[in-house]
C-alpha cells in the first residue's frame, strides 16, 4: 500500500488536528453519533491515543466504543480526481462513515487502511465519523483475556468474596500483554488523489553481483472506474542516485503471470545500503498521467549457517525491543519522538531494534531507511497463550486475522531496506501444546516467505520456556530468544543465571541456527542505588548486562543482543508494575540509567559486521 504523496499528479490533504470526540457504549454506539454532528463533543488530538489526553480516569480505562468526528471540504481541483481516504492506523477496530453512509470497517490497530471516496465526497462540507472499538479478546491481535485472570498474579480463585465481587465488577479490557491498551486514531489521516488510471502498488527487489546493483520492480496499476487490467500498459521507470543523477531509465511492461508491469535494470558500481551507512536511490514511476516516487536501498539479506548476512557480511544486532509509547501521545505517532529515539540509538552505538509488539508507524521505517538502522518487523500477535491449562490454538479465534496482519504488514513494509526480518509473533505458547504450536506457525512461516518479494528471514520470538519441548523455535530462520535468567528466573543470583544460560546455549549450539536475544533485562527504578547491587537498583541492571553479555560473547553462533527495553513504558496497573514496566535502560522521558552508559561503552567496541567471524 503506497504512502500518500504530493507530486505533479497527486494531491494530499492531512486531516490531522483537533477532532470532535465522544465516548460511547461497551458493545455498541448510538447511530446518531456517526450520522449527525456530536451533541456534546470534546476536543481530541489526532494522531494520538485518546487515553492520556484528558484527566478522566474513565477515559484512560474506557472499555468499548468511542466516536471521532471531523468536517471538511475539498477544493474544486480535487473533485474530478480519484479521491481516497486513508488511515495510518486506528486501534483496534474502526467503522468509518462519510456523510452518514458507512464506508467500511477495519480490524487491526497497527496497519493502514483506505477507502475510495470518489463517489461519496460531496462538494461543500463533508462529515467524517469514525467509531473506534478498543476491546481485546481471544479474537483480536493483541489478545485479550476472556477469563477473569489478571495479566499478573492470580485472582485467588475459590475465595467466595472475590468470586462474587468479580461477577459484579464493570467490564474491562484484560490485556494478555504487557503494554497499556492505548487506543484511538493513533496515526495520520489523509485525503489524497490520483488520476483515474493510477499506480496502485510498487514492489522493488534488489540484488548485487560483482558490485553491480540489479533492481527489479513490479508495478500494480488500477482504473478508478473499471476492474479490467490494461494489458497494453507500459510504465516508464527512472532511477536517480542521492545527487539526482539518472542511473537507469527503462520500461516496465505487462506480465501475464501476475498482472503487473515488470521491469529491471543494472546499476553499475551501485552504492549499497548498509547499517550505519545508508544510501537511498529514488525510483520514479510514470504510468499514464500518474506518477510516484519510491525511495529504496540496494542491499541483500541472507541467513547462511549460523550467520546473518547483510550484503554478504556477518551482521551483529545491537539494540532493543521498543514500544511506541510516550507521555500524553500514548501510542500516537510523534515525529519529534521518532527523531529523538533514532538519535538515542545512535548515541548508545546501537544499530537495530524490533518493532515490539506491532508494526510501527511508516514514518519511523522511513527514518530508519535514511539513518541506516536495522529493523525486525513484528506483527501484533502477542498474548497467544492462556496459561498451561488452555490450548490457545483451539481456544483463540485468531488464525485468519493472523494471516491478514502478516499479509498487510509485508505489503506495507516490503520496500524498506531497513527491514531485514519478519517476526510472526511475540512469545506465543510454544511449550504446553508443542505440536499444535508447530502446526499453527509453520503455515504462517511459509506464508510470510511466499508474500515477501525479497524473501527475507522469518522468525517467531520465543518466550522463556522449556526449549527442549518447543518444536517451533528451532524451525525458524533465526532463533530469537526472550530470556530472563537473573530476573524472572534466578533473580538476584547472576552466577546461577549465567550457569542456566550456558546450559541452554549448549542446547542451541547443536541446532546449527543463528541465535540472538530479542529480550533480556531487569526492572530498574531510576534513582535506586546501593553498593550491594540488589534487584531494581541501577547497579543491578548494569551488572546483569555485564554478566550476561560476557557469556554470549563466548558463543560464535550468537549473532545479536536486543535488550528489553529501550525505555520505560506504560502498562496496565497491577501488583507487578510500578507506574509501568521499568526495564528500560532509559526512563520514559528518555533519560539514561546507569546501564545505558555501560552499554554505550560496550557497543562502541562492537562493529556492525564481523564481530563473531
Ligand atoms: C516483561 C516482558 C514484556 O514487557 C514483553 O512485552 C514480553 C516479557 C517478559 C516475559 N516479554 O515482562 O518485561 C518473560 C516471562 C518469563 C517467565
Amino acid at each position: 500500500m503506497l504512502y500518500p504523496q504530493l507530486n505533479e499528479s497527486r494531491m494530499r490533504v492531512e486531516l490531522d488536528g483537533i477532532w470532535d470526540f465522544q465516548t460511547a457504549g461497551a458493545d455498541s454506539y448510538e447511530e446518531q453519533l456517526v450520522k449527525e454532528p456530536l451533541a456534546q463533543p470534546m476536543p481530541m488530538a489526532v494522531p494520538a491515543s485518546y487515553n492520556d489526553q484528558k484527566d478522566d480516569v474513565n477515559l484512560r480505562s474506557h472499555y468499548g466504543w468511542v466516536v471521532y468526528q471531523k468536517t471538511f471540504t475539498v477544493p474544486r481541483m480535487m473533485i474530478n480526481e480519484r479521491m481516497v481516504l486513508r488511515f495510518g492506523a486506528v486501534t483496534h477496530q474502526a467503522e468509518v462513515y462519510l456523510n452518514g453512509q458507512l464506508l467500511g470497517r477495519h480490524k487491526g490497530g497497527f496497519l493502514p487502511f483506505e477507502f475510495d471516496v470518489s463517489f461519496d465526497i460531496k462538494f461543500g462540507g463533508n462529515l467524517l465519523a469514525v467509531a473506534v472499538d478498543n476491546r481485546v479478546n481471544y479474537g483480536t491481535l493483541p489478545v485479550g483475556n476472556e477469563n477473569a485472570v489478571a495479566f499478573f498474579g492470580s485472582d485467588n480463585p475459590g475465595i467466595p468474596s472475590i468470586e462474587l465481587a468479580k461477577t459484579r465488577c464493570k467490564s474491562q479490557n484484560k490485556p494478555n500483554f504487557d503494554f497499556f491498551n492505548y487506543a484511538g486514531i493513533i496515526r495520520p489521516v489523509w485525503l489524497y488523489t490520483t488520476p483515474r488510471f493510477y499506480i496502485r502498488d510498487i514492489s522493488i527487489v534488489t540484488d548485487v553481483k560483482h558490485g553491480d546493483g540489479i533492481v527489479t520492480c513490479r508495478i500494480k496499476t488500477g482504473d478508478a472506474w473499471r476492474e479490467e487490467s490494461d494489458t497494453d500498459a507500459r510504465a516508464r521507470i527512472m532511477i536517480t542516485d542521492e545527487v539526482e543523477n539518472v542511473v537507469a531509465d527503462f520500461t516496465a511492461a505487462w506480465l501475464e503471470e501476475d498482472g503487473t508491469l515488470k521491469g529491471s535494470c543494472v546499476i553499475p558500481d551501485a552504492k549499497l545500503w548498509n547499517p550505519g551507512a545508508a544510501y537511498l536511490y529514488t525510483l520514479f514511476v510514470e504510468y499514464g498521467e500518474d506518477m510516484y516516487e519510491q525511495k529504496f536501498g540496494i542491499r541483500t539479506v541472507e541467513v547462511r549457517g549460523t550467520q546473518f548476512l547483510i550484503n554478504g557480511k556477518p551482521f551483529y544486532f545491537k539494540g532493543f525491543g521498543k514500544h511506541e509509547d510516550s507521555f500524553f501521545h500514548g501510542r500516537g505517532t510523534d515525529p519529534c519522538l521518532n527523531v529523538k529515539d533514532i538519535s538515542l540509538i545512535r548515541w548508545i552505538n546501537a544499530n537495530s531494534f524490533r518493532t515490539s509488539h506491532y508494526p510501527y508507524a511508516e514514518e519511523m521505517y522511513d527514518l530508519c531507511d535514511r539513518e541506516g538502522i536495522v529493523v525486525i518487523d513484528e506483527t501484533p500477535a502477542v498474548g497467544i497463550g492462556a496459561g498451561s491449562a488452555t490450548n490457545p490454538y483451539q481456544a483463540m479465534r485468531i488464525h485468519e486475522h493472523h494471516r491478514d496482519v502478516i499479509r498487510d504488514m509485508i505489503d506495507r513494509d516490503k520496500n524498506h531496506p531497513s527491514v531485514v526480518m519478519w517476526s510472526l509473533a511475540n512469545e506465543p505458547d510454544l511449550e504446553n501444546f508443542p505440536q499444535d504450536a508447530h502446526d499453527y506457525f509453520t503455515p504462517l512461516y511459509e506464508l510470510a516467505h511466499s508474500l515477501d518479494p525479497q524473501n527475507r528471514p522469518v522468525t517467531v520470538v520465543c518466550c522463556q520456556n522449556n526449549y527442549e519441548k518447543d518444536l517451533t523455535t528451532r524451525t525458524m530462520d533465526v532463533v530469537c530468544l526472550n530470556r530472563y535468567y537473573g530476573w524472572y528466573n534466578l533473580g538476584g543470583d547472576l552466577d546461577a543465571a549465567c550457569d542456566a544460560l550456558n546450559i541452554e546455549l549448549d542446547f542451541w549450539e547443536k541446532q546449527g541456527k543463528p541465535v540472538m536475544f530479542t529480550e533480556y533485562g531487569a526492572d530498574t527504578y531510576p534513582g535506586i542505588h546501593n553498593t550491594n547491587g540488589e534487584m531494581f537498583s541501577e547497579e543491578y541492571q548494569a551488572d546483569y548486562y555485564l554478566r550476561i553479555n560476557a557469556e554470549i560473547d563466548k558463543r560464535s553462533f550468537f549473532i545479536g543482543e536486543q535488550l528489553w527495553n529501550f525505555a520505560d513504558f506504560a502498562t496496565i496497573q497491577g501488583p507487578m508494575r510500578v507506574d509501568g514496566n521499568k526495564k528500560g535502560i532509559l526512563t520514559r522521558d528518555r533519560r539514561p540509567k546507569l546501564a545505558a552508559h555501560a552499554l554505550r561503552q560496550r557497543w562502541s567496541g562492537i562493529p556492525d559486521f564481523g564481530y563473531k567471524a
